[in-house]
């Protein structure tokens, strides 16, 4: 009776053990994919610190394309005028109609180009895949805005008119290129102070994606 007994304990203490160490297991997987999960959350804070007003500003913007459709072929250029890594996770691009928001956990290097482009990426000519995409809208053939905004405040603004293009000709498959010496937020402003690309890629249209503009 006494051996059956020790046996019984022995089996209760064995179940009860292989039940703890099953739910122990069970808390530390749980534990561990929300904390992988984090990881891949949008609410986490970007890798490097927002731009503020005026430090990363729009240098170049493809609004017509010739050699693609623009539907794949639009773009524009960013310039972080800082000595610092800054963070565009959160931000958002706009143009006159549409706002996007910049999800992935991108940053622009000290004094370096970042391109934003329209649609998949992957459809791009290789000369000026987009860093990221803001989705399908399309910038308008004759005037648009271009508007990066962090934390409720405008980094950069620029309002294109071919209408206000008055010193030079406006030319199709060539972007709009902010002249090299103007690069602030107040001179990008002025179209007096953009021309149209004169360097040619290799689609055959113009412009210098993630490269400095030409002179005016
Ligand atoms: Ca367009
Ligand atoms: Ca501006
Ligand atoms: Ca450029």
């Amino acid at each position: 009776m006494r051996i059956n007994h020790v046996e019984s304990l022995n089996q209760r203490i064995f179940f009860f053990t292989k039940w703890f160490v099953f739910l122990m297991a069970a808390i530390f997987i749980l534990f561990a994919c929300s904390n992988n999960s984090d990881h891949g959350n949008s609410n986490t804070a970007p890798s490097a610190p927002h731009p503020a007003e005026g430090q990363v500003i729009f240098t170049e913007i493809m609004y017509n394309p010739k050699a693609v459709d623009d539907s794949i072929g639009e773009w524009v250029e960013l310039f972080n005028l800082t000595d610092k890594e800054l963070g565009l996770k959160g931000c958002t691009f706009s143009d006159s109609k549409h706002d996007s928001v910049i999800e992935p956990d991108i940053v622009i290097k000290p004094n370096g180009y970042l391109l934003f482009g329209i649609g998949d990426a992957s459809l791009h000519p290789a000369e000026s895949k987009p860093d990221w995409t803001w989705g399908t809208f399309n910038l308008g053939n004759s005037h648009d805005t271009a508007k990066l905004t962090c934390n409720d405040v405008v980094i950069d603004e620029v309002d294109y008119d071919e209408n206000n293009m008055t010193n030079y000709e406006v030319v199709s498959g060539a972007s709009l290129s902010l002249c090299a010496g103007f690069e602030n937020a107040q001179a990008n402003d002025d179209m007096a102070n953009w021309r149209f690309s004169t360097t040619q890629l290799p689609s055959g249209d113009f412009g210098t994606p993630r490269q400095p503009n030409d002179p005016c």
